[in-house]
């Protein structure tokens, strides 16, 4: 046991080194704080650094997916494409670590595994699992939206003589699949870039394939250096228009609130038209009424299935391949070539819709009494979403009530950021805020601003801790909810609502808009950090 006074002491202890982890420490440490962050990978980048698939890509454009808090760095970083690639966005989280010096107050490979509030000395106790223990005023979970690998419960996946790979714990070193017959399970966006670049590498694909999803093209490219010099010139007002946007981003996406309805079928089909070709999000953006009518919604997914049908030449494979639940319900994905690669002959769809996967065998997987042998198997089955991170970690807030307690129902926590029972703590981007709706980037800084300015105001006050009440949290969750009932999200099983985890309990976990949800953090601090208490 290491004594009291032996304990490494610090105001503020982040937990992760991603995007969200990485701002934080550069902006309490301006405060004047003691802060370390603990990371368990062995650099920075969070997700970009897990999820090194092949096609790992962004899809919020690179100039808006980018730090704004710093005017040099935003002006002299060079994106080289309309949507960055996993390996672009990594040297970019190294490049911010370097110029800010980041690392020295990282400790890495390191395991959060427990933390625990101390109402003596109104401070955490947060355990390694290198077995140190260290306190803290103040913890910030930046453990990231998706972040624990859903690893399938399928028989005998151990037992497979060949490679098992998940696309978010790829491996660092790279992996050629040329001349393997490969098997990549599941159909969901890790696999929706995956699967062209694995099928280019030559391999032998076959996709299992239990639910088809809605995916529109990125339509990437370089970006043409005179654009990127012209948004560096107005560098503020295109951040200051993203703020105003429902997700914090995309004020070139040319968002329109008529509805479907008020416009002609040839009208339609050309607004459609062109925003596919603009790529990306703009997709769902040309009518107000695509995420809150399923008649107006039917307009945009039946475009959908009649492009799978134009790009790919078999119709039964194009029928297998066409969603038919409401698009935009599951988060929308965004490809390059991912329908098209089904006309290749060495890539094979396999359809588990029906047949489940039975099991795995030493030698392939198993479904419909069929055996398929395969030399490796790409696991793009997802994440435990949002709250898995936390739910994983042994943290117990006042009178020792455990997170996994607490969120039993399903997660509350108010503003997104904090929790009733669970005094100086914070979440980075948690469910109840934007998150997973918005630019991660962009909703980072202001999470991380916000727990900045109330650490700023209890100093000023000589407060020892912070706490939202339990009202205030509940009030709060009600809203979360009512905004998402304004929208189609119940109307489909994601990951977003919980639906991909047995025994997960399901509600839509993020708050849908995100200027709206600054406007009500802004208001609290207005009204002297209304719905918390200090002590
Ligand atoms: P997703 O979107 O959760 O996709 C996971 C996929 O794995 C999905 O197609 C699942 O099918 C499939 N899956 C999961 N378990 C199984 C089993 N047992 N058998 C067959 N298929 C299975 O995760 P991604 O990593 O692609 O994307 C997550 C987010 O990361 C994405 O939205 C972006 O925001 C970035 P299902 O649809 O459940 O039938």
């Amino acid at each position: 046991m290491v004594s009291e006074s032996e304990l490494q002491s610090f105001d503020v202890i982040v937990v992760g080194a991603g995007f969200g982890g990485m701002y934080s420490l550069y902006r309490l440490r301006e405060r004047g704080l003691r802060v370390r962050v603990l990371e368990a990978g062995t650099d920075v980048g969070g997700t970009w650094y897990w999820n090194r698939y092949p096609g790992a890509r962004c899809d919020v454009e690179s100039m808006e997916y980018s730090y704004s808090f710093s005017e040099e760095l935003q002006q002299e970083w060079e994106w080289t494409e309309r949507y960055a690639a996993q390996p672009e966005i990594l040297r970019y989280a190294e490049h911010v670590a370097d110029r800010f010096d980041l690392r020295k107050d990282i400790q890495f490979e390191t395991r959060v595994t427990a933390a625990a509030w101390d109402e003596e000395s109104s401070s955490w106790l947060v355990r390694t699992d290198d077995g140190a223990a260290l306190r803290a005023r103040f913890v910030v979970w930046a453990t990231g939206c998706l972040s624990v690998p859903n690893v399938p419960g399928i028989d005998g996946l151990d037992s497979f003589a060949g490679e098992v790979y998940h696309t978010g714990r790829w491996p660092h070193e790279e992996v050629n699949f040329r001349g393997r017959r490969v098997g990549v399970i599941g159909t969901g966006s890790s696999a929706i870039q995956a699967v062209p670049m694995i099928a280019e590498q030559g391999a032998e694909l076959y996709v299992f394939q239990r639910q088809p999803n809605y995916s529109v093209p990125a339509n990437n490219r370089p970006l043409d250096p005179e654009v990127q010099q012209s948004v560096k010139e107005n560098y503020t007002a295109l951040r200051e228009e993203n703020l105003l946007q429902p997700g914090g981003f995309g004020s070139k996406l040319q968002r329109r609130a008529v509805s479907v309805f008020d416009e002609s079928p040839e009208e339609r089909e050309r607004e459609f038209e062109k925003r596919w070709k603009m790529g990306g999000f703009a997709f769902l953006a040309g009518y107000g009424d695509l995420l809150r009518d399923e008649k107006a919604n039917q307009y945009a997914a039946d475009f959908v299935r009649r492009k799978i049908h134009e790009i790919v030449d078999d119709p039964e494979l194009a029928d297998l391949l066409s969603p038919h639940h409401i698009i935009g319900c599951r988060r929308l994905c965004v490809d390059t070539d991912y329908y098209r690669t089904f006309n290749r002959p060495n890539v094979h769809l396999v359809d588990v819709s029906t047949d489940p996967i039975e099991r795995i065998t030493p030698q392939g997987v198993v479904t419909g009494g069929k055996e398929y042998p395969l030399d490796d198997i790409i696991l793009a089955t997802g994440f435990d979403a949002m709250t898995g991170a936390l739910l994983r970690i042994d943290i117990q807030g006042r009178s020792g009530v455990s997170i996994q307690e607490k969120w039993r129902e399903g997660p509350k926590a108010y503003l997104g950021m904090t929790i009733a029972g669970f005094p100086n703590m914070f979440t980075i981007n948690g469910p109840g805020s934007p998150s997973v709706l918005s630019n991660m980037i962009t909703a980072i800084e202001q999470n991380v601003d916000w727990i900045d300015d109330c650490i700023t105001y209890m100093r000023e006050k000589g407060y020892a801790a912070v706490e939202a009440e339990s009202q205030a949290e509940t009030a709060w969750a009600d809203r979360v909810k009512e905004l998402a009932d304004g929208f189609l999200y119940g109307g489909c099983n994601s990951w977003w609502s919980g639906a991909n985890i047995e025994g997960k309990p399901r509600s839509f976990m993020a708050y849908v808009g995100f200027p709206d949800y600054v406007d009500r953090c802004n208001e609290v601090v207005e009204k002297g950090y209304a719905g918390f208490r200090f002590e």
